[in-house]
């Protein structure tokens, strides 16, 4: 088989952004677009006798794409891929598959929560030897790559079968074509007490778990079906679909309306969940009453140490700076170090590999631990299955618990999508250049207590991050942030993080959106969202 090279020219707008680089399907099927992006990944990280994961979400290119970056793998020489079955690895399996394997690192083909399909969103992103997100200084070289690239290199080959496990050669690169669950599942058992969970589903504990058909279906059959017994059609929408079915897979309020009004309904079961596009993210709803994902982290560090995998204790949490403090306070009580990172989860790698931070979380619906260098939606779900056996409490019953003890945060995200990008760009440009002036003045009854633009120092390798959000602090401890999305596609997204803490025991019940409105009113004087972007009411409510 005969390597080609094939000349090219640099795309404008390789750049990754929060995580990977993102792009309307049509443009990542463009000509040269996917080849230009993978060769220069392969220039910055080196393939020559390397191993690599392969997998991705299952949305639509994601097989074609597949073949693809196989055949460019075995053109720059890489000894050999592992790749999920049909091409399908949720991104905390492929990071687990990285680790496990001891690889060099792997390349994982989602858009996470965008929609899929030919005209939706497709998207590349890089994942280094300890299994996490490549970190900025390695997106920025590939960026810098895109800019100057001149040719890729092209195996001269036909499509290999993905369908069926077992090796296959491509040219002088072996390729390992594996289960995409076994290893992932086997990995859950070894942190949970899948006995205790099993045995909770035994004496009729119900649960729905929605895949909103996208990666984790068959994952989520497996462990919560097979393995832990729960009912039979407990997973719904369980096949994964290359447009998701038409439906938006993001797991929260919004998007997984159906669950929600389950959940809410008069025959709830007893715990809900639902999952994202690749898998990574979770929403988890208790009978009755929604939990917020920042309080789901508070939560999990809370009790982790119910699961076995976590008997030991926490070294540390980590949280990204517009999450919630709520588990900050939990960090203390347990006399834990807590940390604050910018969005993004390749923040918390150096943490973890630290060891440093055992448990991490996002508002974005995303938790994780040391377990694996991602997120992992599942993973969340294990973990509260396994403190609901445990606790033998329901999920409200934990939450008032957790309140009464170490008070709430009252927390939620507004979302402007859409927007004009110069129109949010000047707004931000017009709020930093507010922020000097604001301490001491008083909106809505409270005194602005700081304001700046987050900088973040990696304890960890000292490199420094800027303009990772703006943030209003006022002295009764509530606060603002305002940051553009670094993940959409179309124009800008702005996102308005409201937090304000009352430490009870009178004022924990509620609701957030009432418990925020003044914040929410002072976010929109200060910032002038209306008169910059022309939009009054947010899009997504979390
Ligand atoms: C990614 C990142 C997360 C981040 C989220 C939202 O999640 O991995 O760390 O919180 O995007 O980012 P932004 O606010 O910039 O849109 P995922 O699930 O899309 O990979």
């Amino acid at each position: 088989m005969t390597i080609h090279t094939v000349a090219t020219s640099p795309i404008a707008g390789q750049k990754p952004g929060t995580s990977g680089l993102r792009k309307k399907t049509p443009v990542f099927m463009g000509r040269h677009y996917l080849e230009n992006f993978v060769q220069s990944i392969f220039d910055v990280v080196g393939a020559e006798g390397k191993t690599f994961v392969l997998g991705g979400d299952g949305r639509y290119f994601n097989d074609r794409a597949a073949q693809v970056i196989l055949r460019m793998a075995a053109a720059n020489g890489a000894a050999r891929v592992i790749v999920g079955q049909g091409a399908i690895l949720s991104t905390p399996a492929a990071s687990h598959l990285i680790r496990l394997n001891k690889t060099d690192g792997g390349i994982i083909m989602s858009a996470s929560h965008n929609p899929g399909g030919p005209d939706e969103d497709f998207g590349v992103k890089f994942n280094m030897a300890n299994g996490g997100p490549a970190p900025e200084a390695v997106t920025e070289a590939m960026f810098e790559r895109t800019k100057v690239l001149t040719g890729y290199r092209m195996l001269d080959a036909q499509d290999i079968d993905l369908g069926r496990v077992g090796r296959v050669q491509l040219g002088a690169m072996v390729v390992d074509v594996v289960d995409p669950v076994a290893d992932y599942a086997a990995l859950m058992e070894t942190l949970f007490d899948f006995g205790a969970i099993r045995a909770m589903f035994q004496g009729g504990f119900r649960m729905r778990m929605d895949s909103m058909c996208a990666v984790t279906g068959p994952y989520a059959v497996e462990i919560l079906e097979r393995r832990l017994g729960a009912a039979a059609g407990t997973v719904v929408n369980k096949e994964p679909l290359p447009d998701f079915g038409g439906m938006h897979p993001d797991p929260n309020p919004t998007w997984a309306k159906g669950l929600m009004d389950e959940m809410m309904g008069p025959d709830a079961p007893d715990f809900g969940a639902a999952s994202d596009g690749d898998g990574d993210r979770n929403m988890v709803v208790g009978r009755g009453i929604y939990v917020s994902p920042s309080d789901s982290l508070a939560v999990l560090a809370a009790n982790a140490h119910l699961a076995p995998g976590y008997a030991k204790g926490l070294a540390g949490v980590a949280r990204s700076m517009p999450t919630s403090a709520a588990v900050d306070r939990v960090a203390e009580a347990l006399g834990i170090a807590s940390f604050e990172t910018p969005t993004g989860w390749k923040f918390f790698g150096n943490l973890l590999d630290a060891g440093r931070a055992t448990l991490c979380g996002e508002e974005s619906f995303g938790t994780g631990s040391d377990h694996v260098r991602e997120k992992d939606g599942l993973w969340a779900v294990l973990l509260w299955l396994n403190i609901l056996a445990v606790r033998k409490q329901s999920v409200a019953e934990i939450l008032a618990e957790h309140w009464a003890r170490f008070g709430r945060n009252y927390y939620s995200r507004h979302d402007f999508e859409a927007v004009a990008s110069d129109r949010a760009d000047a707004m931000m440009a017009a709020l930093r250049g507010a922020l000097a002036g604001l301490k001491g003045q008083v909106f809505e009854g409270m005194t602005v207590s700081g304001a700046d633009d987050f900088a973040y120092t990696d304890p960890v390798d000292g490199s420094v991050s800027e303009k990772q959000g703006v943030r209003v602090m006022f002295s009764d401890g509530s606060r603002f942030v305002l940051r553009l999305s670094g993940t959409g596609t179309e124009g800008a997204t702005l996102r308005l993080y409201l937090e304000r803490y009352a430490a009870g025991p009178a004022g924990l019940n509620l609701d957030p959106q009432e418990a925020l409105a003044p914040v929410i009113r002072a976010a929109h004087g200060i910032a002038r969202i209306a008169g910059f972007t022309g939009r009054e009411t947010p899009d997504v409510v979390t």
